[in-house]
């Protein structure tokens, strides 16, 4: 038998500290183990402050998804102070959330992941007119003629692979590369015309949002949507059902665990159920959501603190020297069950349900015109696809809510904080169900806990030994040659981990 061990340390174009350490037998991972490279301490430096300081704070875990934190942290103390945003608050509040996410996923697949798929040296062969790929062209001419360490950077150097061969396609990828550049400064334009400014904002509080809306903003949201959805229709989508023609071996390769949780997202009142609906789907069976399941194991990772709590009185005690410990990333699990999370899960959970959404209904056509099923979905391929129709239902559904927008009416509910409470916030950011638990005590912040997507994903082997999701995935993944695992970083890099969020 040929074997051979691979430290991937860093994995790049993800954001925050990750290694990924797979074991590879016959030219398949046998064993993978996924490890946070560093501790961070917002749960530690939380505790004793006024609850009012946690969106903001919170908001610091990630530059990526500041968005998601900030709105866990809102919903979970309008909980805890017994307030609902007024229509205007929730309206507000999904758009601000909505353009983080749009922004999010469609970086995720220009910067970070379609250089996986898509040859970037096509560049050098471009003749035509486009002035944002001439400039890229001399410009890689130029790192390439210099003596610069990395010249080129951050394209290359590069794990070498069967990258795409169509010219066209690579130069048309390429082209929306530098589009959604611009993309992301749109969205975060959107989101800053509610929430004052990204990437963290202000203006996100309990009981709502603090801008007020006017006929002015309404008329500027939907200037700027209207791009976003233009990109994500005639772009976006189109490019990932592209690459994904052109690679469908990543149809079969990465599969997960196969359990899906979702705590839902997006709430409406027009609707029955948010957006993203709540659900866990475990052995294939759908079934509501109970969060007195959710517990986190620390036996593999580097915390002295009890294992196996319930987030509710989790602890957060760091201890580098941990026995057996091989990540900063706690485990979580549902009722011991590995979970993934993410623009899979959520596909997962809409197309098993009985009742009708946008999510299932998109998810079924695309299914249909391509001669897939929903098994496909469960791969590389079918986690970006996931990502890229859900990014179309939420930019179709902001048009929407732009609408319903009422300039003048109060988008704030006032509060007091009380002395002693508690409340839990679930949402879903774009890399799956997040929520924060806050205890308050004498008005202050007794006990704060974050279980983040990236911690369900990359987390390392629990109490009973089991690996995570992205280890799970990895296993079965062929790697053909020690110095180039290009394989598995696409396995990896479609779960979009943060690690930065995984260990907060
Ligand atoms: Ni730092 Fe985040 C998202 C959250 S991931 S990006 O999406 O919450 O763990
Ligand atoms: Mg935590």
């Amino acid at each position: 038998m040929i074997k051979f061990t691979v430290n991937i340390d860093p994995i790049t174009r993800i954001e925050g500290h990750l290694a990924v350490r797979i074991e590879v037998e016959d030219g398949r991972v046998a064993k993978a183990f996924s490890s946070g490279e560093m501790f961070r301490g917002f749960e530690v430096l939380l505790k004793g402050r006024d609850p009012l300081d946690a969106q903001q704070i919170t908001q610091r875990i990630c530059g990526v998804c500041p968005i998601s934190h900030g709105m866990a942290s809102v919903l979970a103390q309008d909980r805890a102070y017994g307030i609902a945003p007024t229509e205007n608050g929730q309206l507000g509040r999904n758009l601000i959330q909505a353009a983080n996410f749009l922004q999010s996923h469609i970086i995720h697949f220009y910067q970070l992941s379609a250089l996986d798929f898509i040859d970037v040296a096509a560049v050098l062969a471009y003749e035509g007119s486009d002035p944002g790929l001439r400039e890229l062209k001399s410009w890689v001419n130029a790192q390439l003629a210099s003596d610069a360490i990395y010249p080129a950077a951050p394209f290359l150097p590069r794990y070498e692979g069967d990258y795409l061969r169509e010219t066209d396609t690579n130069i048309t990828i390429l082209k929306h590369y530098l589009d959604a550049l611009n993309m992301r400064a749109i969205a975060h334009r959107m989101a800053a015309v509610l929430a004052g400014k990204l990437p963290h904002a202000p203006g996100l509080v309990p009981g709502g949002i603090t801008e007020t809306i006017t006929a002015e903003k309404i008329a500027s949201l939907e200037a700027m949507l209207s791009k976003l959805r233009t990109f994500i229709d005639h772009c976006y989508l189109p490019d990932v059902l592209e690459t994904t023609a052109a690679f469908p071996q990543y149809l079969r390769e990465g599969r997960g665990c196969s359990n899906f949780l979702v705590y839902g997202a997006y709430p409406d009142s027009n609707e029955n159920t948010d957006i993203f609906p709540p659900g866990v789907v475990i052995g294939g069976e759908l079934s509501p959501l109970n969060m007195k399941l959710i517990t986190e194991d620390t036996s593999h990772s580097f915390y002295s603190s009890q294992s196996g709590l319930p987030p509710g009185s989790g602890q957060t005690v760091p201890d580098h020297t941990h026995k057996d410990a091989y990540s900063w990333v706690k485990a979580p699990r549902y009722g011991g069950n590995v979970m993934e999370v993410g623009p899979l899960a959520r596909i997962m959970v809409a197309a098993l349900r009985k009742e009708d959404s946008a999510l299932k209904n998109l998810t079924r056509q695309t299914l249909a015109r391509f001669n897939m099923g929903l098994e496909n979905l469960e791969s590389v391929m079918g986690r970006h696809i996931a990502r890229a129709l859900e990014c179309k239902v939420v930019a179709d559904r902001s048009a929407a809510w732009i609408e319903r927008l009422i300039p003048g009416e109060t988008a704030f509910q006032d509060f007091e904080i009380p002395e002693n409470g508690m409340g839990i916030g679930l949402t879903e950011a774009p890399r799956g169900a997040l929520g924060h638990w806050i205890s308050i005590r004498k008005g202050k912040i007794e006990n704060y806990q974050c279980v983040v997507p990236t911690t369900w994903n990359c987390s390392p082997r629990d109490d009973r030994g089991v690996p995570g999701p992205v280890e799970q995935a990895l296993v079965g993944t062929p790697v053909a040659d020690d110095h180039n695992p290009i394989e598995a970083v696409r396995v990896v890099r479609s779960f979009d981990p943060c690690l930065a969020c995984a260990v907060h």
